[in-house]
């Protein structure tokens, strides 16, 4: 079994409402996040509090990402740009969920392609896994056994901007435009300076609709694999392998079928259930 160290996107669904009210005089502190302490793209120690007095975006991926992270970096070099002066108030940190390539010196050449303020973190894994649980993000290590790559890493693409004091405020959609993100770091920028601490991530499943056609199925281990379409918040089009619930699920389901399935994540793990044939 995969370990999946947060229930993705419960928070996600949580705050949508939040993030819509962005624009009004109190941008609530959400109850993710926290402090962390990692290594950056440097080899230093680094710890968040570092930061106080300054906004902070968070997001997480790994440089070998063939779109979600190269396209947020793109995304990140305009919002900058816009800022103007604020850019200076705002620091983005970048925080690898592939701790075995990502070294501080690649995350630096990494990230010298974009003009971003932005610190790349690494740490062992049971570090990094920590912090991906306390903001409620998520991620899978996708094994791509043809692949010169050899494995590809599905995970989570919000963004998360945190106000002076480290507190979490707003998480943003992967598809958030820059004009949003611009609006709601000037927002937090705005904030007076709280105490409240942020609380614990809850771990209630979520549930996200899946659609895909299954390339491979393993009822032994209770397992397909399948070419899935994207999961908005959570993962982007790719193959994935998944444990099902009930292995008496995929008995019926062949190579090439395509399915809908309940994503449940919760409590760490995940799985597929309500796996369902479509009609063509
Ligand atoms: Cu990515």
């Amino acid at each position: 079994m995969k370990t999946w160290r947060a229930a993705a996107a419960l928070v996600l669904l949580a705050t949508a409402a939040a993030c819509h009210r962005q624009a009004a005089a109190t941008v609530p502190v959400l109850p993710i996040g926290g402090d962390f302490a990692l290594t950056d793209h440097n080899g230093q120690r680094f710890e968040l509090a570092s930061l106080r007095g300054r906004a902070v975006l968070i997001f997480f991926g790994y440089t070998f990402c063939p779109d979600a992270c190269p396209t947020t970096l793109s995304k990140l070099a305009a919002v900058y740009r816009k800022l103007g002066p604020d850019a200076q108030r705002v620091k983005t940190l970048y925080i690898s969920v592939d701790p075995q390539r990502d070294t501080p010196a690649v995350l630096k050449a990494d990230l010298s392609n974009f003009d971003v303020d932005a610190l790349g973190l690494t740490g062992s894994k049971p570090e990094i896994d920590r912090v991906v649980k306390a903001f409620g993000a998520a991620y899978e290590i996708v094994p791509m056994p043809n692949s010169a790559a050899k494995y590809s890493v599905a995970h989570t693409t919000s963004l998360y901007a945190l106000d002076a004091n480290g507190h979490t405020r707003i998480e943003f959609a992967y598809e958030a435009p820059v004009d949003e993100i611009v609006d709601g770091l000037r927002a937090i920028l705005a904030q007076p300076a709280t105490a409240a601490a942020p609380a614990v991530v809850q771990t209630t499943p979520v549930v996200h609709q899946l659609t895909g056609r299954v390339l491979e199925v393993d009822i032994e281990d209770a397992r397909i694999a399948v070419e899935h379409e994207p999961i908005p918040g959570f993962m982007n089009a790719m193959t994935t392998e998944f444990p099902v619930k009930d292995r008496k699920e995929i008995e019926h389901i062949e190579r090439g079928d395509m399915v809908t399935a309940r994503l449940v994540t919760s409590g760490g793990e995940l799985w597929l259930e309500g796996i369902t044939k479509q009609s063509h």
